[in-house]
């Protein structure tokens, strides 16, 4: 179920049959999202704010995981922190207080969260190649004596396109020259990744697209198509159980990766044109890319299921078809927002929306999803949760496949009213 800001109720999404229990269960959950998202926009027309939380069913059209939620959150305020980037590929709340934001032009930017002021940190030479250019970032966690950037951008090394891991030090005005870690990972115009998180123990997981050749995600020896594994330093992690680099396999495109508090990771991946995923990642496991899409359900051809049963396939947790293009991806374990307070959040560039996956107890299923803001601020791709519980969205309305409104790209602030 879909409700625009004015007030108008669209007809939900086609859905696989449900059982006729289910269905009745979702027909009155759904009566009463109706009512709740009425009385929401009343509310809503009168306070003169913007506060959409438009709910949906879970998994899109083909997932019968869970059932719909209603907004969780009460009346939400969304703010523009600071506008005109060119296409906001990274929001990274960094240790020194201010919001990192980088461009896939190559420019890295601090901004000020109080007061929206932009000061540039400094810029990569990067070639921006259809998909590719600077991606993400991420912070040495001993920051304040070890002032490490880390970033993944895309090169090209003659006709060949390539991504590669660099760090840079800030000294307090300026990034340093940049010095690579990692490169030759394989990149196309389409599918490189590139994620960047530093981990609980201390380790950097880089995402990497399979870089238009569907043969590398299920090579070891390549390092596309996989989450990434590698010290501070750059160096292969020791117990990386398939060796060298690779701490899983079988990607397609994953642009989001986030830890839970508790060590579990998460990411976000492409899928082709179906089956978009949220995966739980686990070390040594295989994602499936290009042999099974989404779930081990037959949905790819005869060969999906023995696949997935030669090769110890992950599912993922939640998928999505018609796909949306899932691209930053955060958990929420601030109390400002209490209703989300466990859950991923993940923004999309097709399916224009902030998606919130409540997560069951222990972390492995999804119990209920929502979707929120669709189609008010296009494209989004980054996503960040600053100190005091506040979500950071970015568009990517100048990434060539968007409608850039007056201040794209944008960053927004996402709050309590
Ligand atoms: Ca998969
Ligand atoms: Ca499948």
């Amino acid at each position: 179920m879909q409700a625009s800001r004015h007030g108008s109720v669209t007809p939900p999404a086609p859905e696989q049959p449900a059982t006729r229990l289910h269905a009745t269960r979702l027909h009155a959950s759904r009566l009463r999202v109706v009512r709740r998202v009425v009385r929401r926009l009343r509310h809503v027309e009168l306070v003169g704010l913007i506060a959409v939380a438009a709910p949906m069913a879970c998994g899109g059209s083909s997932d019968p995981c869970c059932v719909v939620d209603p907004p969780n959150a009460g009346p939400l305020a969304v703010t523009t922190v600071a506008g005109d980037f060119d296409t906001i590929w990274e929001l990274a709340w960094g240790p020194d207080g201010a919001l990192w934001v980088t461009e896939r032009p190559g420019t890295i930017s601090r901004v000020n969260p109080a007061t929206g002021a932009v000061t540039r940190a400094g810029t990569l030479a990067v070639d921006e190649i259809g998909e590719g250019g600077l991606m993400g970032l991420a912070f040495h966690p001993d920051f304040a004596t070890t002032p490490f950037v880390y970033a993944a951008h895309t090169y090209t090394a003659g006709s060949a396109v390539r991504n590669r891991v660099v760090r840079m030090r800030w000294n307090g005005a300026s990034l340093g020259t940049p010095e690579v870690l990692l490169d030759d990972i394989p990149g196309s115009s389409v599918h490189n990744g590139a994620r960047v998180v530093v981990g609980p123990d201390r380790l950097l997981y880089v995402t990497s697209g399979d870089a238009s050749n569907t043969t590398l995600p299920q090579s070891r020896t390549s390092l596309a198509g996989k989450v990434l594994r590698l010290t501070l330093d750059g160096a292969p992690a020791p117990g990386n159980s398939l060796g060298g680099y690779v701490y899983t396999l079988g990607h397609r495109n994953p642009q989001g990766l986030a830890f839970a508090p508790g060590g579990a990771l998460y990411s976000t991946e492409h899928g082709p044109s179906d089956n978009d995923e949220v995966n739980r990642i686990e070390q040594g496991r295989n994602y499936g890319w290009p042999t099974v899409r989404g779930r081990c359900d037959g949905d790819a051809g005869a060969g999906e299921q023995p696949f997935c049963v030669a090769n110890n396939v992950a599912e993922p947790l939640a998928i999505w078809t018609p796909t949306i293009a899932p691209a930053g991806l955060a958990y929420y374990n601030a109390t400002l927002i209490p209703g989300w307070r466990g859950s991923l959040l993940f923004t999309t560039l097709k399916g224009a929306a902030l998606y919130r996956l409540q997560l069951a107890a222990d972390g492995r299923s999804v119990t209920s999803e929502e979707r929120l803001f669709a189609g008010t601020y296009g494209r989004l791709r980054a996503i960040a949760v600053g100190p005091d519980g506040s979500v950071y969205l970015g568009t990517s309305n100048r990434d060539g496949r968007g409608s850039p409104g007056a201040q794209d790209d944008r960053i927004l602030r996402v709050r309590p009213q």
